[in-house]
């Protein structure tokens, strides 16, 4: 057992409280790692709101670290001491149906197990004073040290600085992933983004890099504008300025319609706009945001029989044992940035503030330094 230091979400609504806690030694096909930087991602705040069904307290939140591995359990063959790897919420076992059906990157291995805050023994490797808390979603990275299953930690390269990549654990990965493997944007398509957050900004660059003709970033805070022309927006545009549904103004400005939207806020009414606002026939939206328990989306089938497409993507649709390796070698080449995102920086414990910031609308991404 070692000691930790980490922020621990005790309830929901409640600020994250610093805490020295036990970390169990990695069981069989479990490593320890020892985590070097972690984003955060709306997804936590979405689940430290109490509005996730999957919500288990106490427990120990984050799930876009980079880190390397301290100890290895009995049996772990692809990791080793001092590899630098990349949790992953969504693992990939490459045996399991999902694995083996080449559709989804959905591994679901361990899934059940994982959404009720435990590894895959149906225990926890956290413990404070006797009692235990919980993990989440398999990875736990607000904790100098978390355990992870063997299937969950994707092994890259030793030179990507992990302060950078950490955000290929989650937003950049989901945002681009959207963009260029669920949806297969191509040259010369028209696509409409809504919410401009680390998710949202990720998929422009998606967007950018399969050559979209007309990218549209929308956002209702305008500070957002700047970063995403710089990273290949051709319109932005804030529903706020007019006095009629978004979806109505972007039919118009784009003659019928975008070719693909993507919804990257978590908001159900803007699923709708994103969904009407893609061209008769053709047009398809993407669901990456998170919607709070007892949501749901609507809209006329209409518009489905008319053509449009509604579908969602997690992590962008990536397989992280066999393609997140790949995506930071593009990263080392220079394919795409990561420091744009980085707006703030801060030791664990100021973690509270990343949420504040977040919250405000003042931050891309506060990256955790531990
Ligand atoms: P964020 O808070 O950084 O960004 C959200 C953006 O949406 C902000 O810029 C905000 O101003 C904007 N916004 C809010 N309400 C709006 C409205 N009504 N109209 C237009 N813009 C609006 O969040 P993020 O970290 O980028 O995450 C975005 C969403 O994606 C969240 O719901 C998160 O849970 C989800 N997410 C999903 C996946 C996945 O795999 N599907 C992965 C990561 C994050
Ligand atoms: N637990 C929530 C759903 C949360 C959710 O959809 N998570 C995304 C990743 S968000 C990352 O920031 C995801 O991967 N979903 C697929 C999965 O299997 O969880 C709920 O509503 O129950
Ligand atoms: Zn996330
Ligand atoms: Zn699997």
């Amino acid at each position: 057992m070692i000691k930790s230091k980490a922020a621990v979400a005790w309830g929901p609504g409640q600020p994250l409280s610093i805490e020295e806690v036990d970390v169990m030694p990695p069981k069989a096909g479990e490593v320890l790692v020892r985590v070097i930087a972690s984003g955060v991602c709306h997804t936590d705040a979405f689940t430290l709101s109490g509005d996730d069904p999957e919500g288990n307290w106490p427990a120990i939140l984050g799930h876009e670290g980079g880190g390397i591995v301290e100890q290895v359990g009995e049996g772990v063959t692809s990791v080793q001491v001092g590899d630098h790897v990349i949790p992953l919420y969504t693992p990939e076992c490459g045996e399991c149906k999902f694995c083996t059906s080449g559709k989804t990157n959905l591994c679901q291995k361990i899934r059940e197990t994982q959404g009720k805050g435990l590894m895959p023994d149906g225990t926890t490797r956290f413990y404070k004073d006797g009692e235990p808390i919980y993990h989440y979603m398999g990875c736990s990275t607000f904790s100098e040290y978390t355990v992870l299953p063997e299937i969950s930690l994707a092994k890259v390269n030793k030179s990507a600085p992990l302060e950078e990549v950490c955000l290929l654990g989650c937003g950049v990965t989901t945002g681009m992933g959207a963009v260029l493997n669920t949806a297969k944007v191509q040259k010369g398509d028209t696509v409409a983004i809504f919410g401009l957050g680390g998710i949202g900004l990720s998929a422009i660059i998606g967007a950018a890099m399969a050559g979209a003709g007309r990218i549209l970033a929308i956002d209702i805070n305008e500070k957002k504008f700047e970063l995403a022309k710089q990273l290949g927006a051709t319109d932005c545009i804030n529903p706020k300025n007019y006095d009629k549904p978004i979806q109505e103004v972007i039919v118009e400005l784009t003659d019928g319609g975008v070719d693909y939207s993507f919804e990257c806020i978590g908001n159900v009414d803007v699923m709708r706009s994103a969904l009407e606002c893609c061209h008769k026939g053709w047009g398809e939206s993407v669901i990456i945001g998170v919607a709070g328990a007892g949501q749901e989306i609507s809209t006329r089938p209409f518009q489905l029989v008319t053509g449009r497409v509604w579908r969602g993507t997690a992590f962008g649709g990536v397989k992280g044992r066999s393609e997140l390796p790949g995506i930071v070698e593009d990263y080392l080449a220079g394919k795409f940035k990561l420091s744009d995102f980085i707006t703030h920086t801060m030791p664990l414990d100021d973690i509270n503030e990343a949420f504040d910031l977040m919250h405000e609308g003042e931050s891309i991404r506060s990256v955790i330094h531990f």
